[in-house]
């Protein structure tokens, strides 16, 4: 364990509240991963381009409507549909950035009352992210930065909601920056965190699964 052939990239997720500044920051951590050499990638969750994605982004829009309990299996089902390419990808040795992953399904669903293990189950033996790292932004100030988007969820009193779920759900692999620092700083930091990551992976850290 060690050797140069357990080497593999970085499983880094971001989570937070909706307006948090999450896409902002995962676009810039992978530029700036590029240019120190590093290869890496962008993904996102829900990933909208699959068909499970399609029926995702239309009920997040409002154009269809689905039981709580299904909407919450065809979050997970969009990130097993892409778990072995992610796997395939991390052994080859890019780094895969992810903007929302299984905490974002836990933390919206189970706001809306689902329990939470029920939540969690369908989760588990997706892979474990090296790293989370939580863009901290209280729900008064997010929705205070240009306002919602429109979208299914975008209401303060249910991301209050989502964000007392992110917090039960943090673990030892997260990290908490505080978003309403300057943007440069959040770059900082979260790139600071992210190469200390990246090198574990390079030295063999195995890869887990959740929820460990
Ligand atoms: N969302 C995202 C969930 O409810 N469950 C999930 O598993 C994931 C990945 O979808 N409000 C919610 C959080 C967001 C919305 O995400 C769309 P984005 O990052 O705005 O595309």
């Amino acid at each position: 364990r060690g050797g140069k052939e357990d080497s593999r990239g970085a499983l880094v997720v971001l989570e937070g509240l909706d307006r948090c500044g999450k896409t902002t920051q995962s676009t810039r951590l992978v530029a700036n991963l590029e240019k120190l050499g590093h290869s890496a990638e962008l993904w996102r969750f829900p990933d909208r381009t699959t068909s499970v994605g399609q029926m995702i982004s239309s009920y997040l829009s409002n154009k269809s409507q689905l039981d709580d309990h299904t909407i919450h299996l065809l979050f997970s089902a969009n990130r097993w549909e892409k778990r072995s390419l992610m796997e395939s990808k991390l052994k080859s040795g890019i780094t895969l950035v992810v903007d929302r992953y299984s905490y974002s399904g836990v933390a919206f669903s189970s706001a809306k009352g689902l329990d939470i293990e029920w939540c969690k189950a369908p989760e588990i033996g997706l892979l474990a992210p090296d790293l989370v790292v939580y863009l901290d932004i209280p729900p008064e100030k997010a929705a205070e930065r240009g306002g919602y988007g429109g979208e299914r969820y975008e209401q303060l009193e249910f991301q209050k909601k989502v964000g007392q779920n992110y917090q039960v759900l943090r673990g030892p692999t997260w990290k908490i920056i505080d978003a309403c620092s300057p943007m440069e700083d959040v770059e900082e930091q979260l790139q600071e965190m992210v190469l200390d990551c990246v090198k574990t992976c390079q030295e063999g850290k195995p890869l887990s699964c959740l929820w460990s």
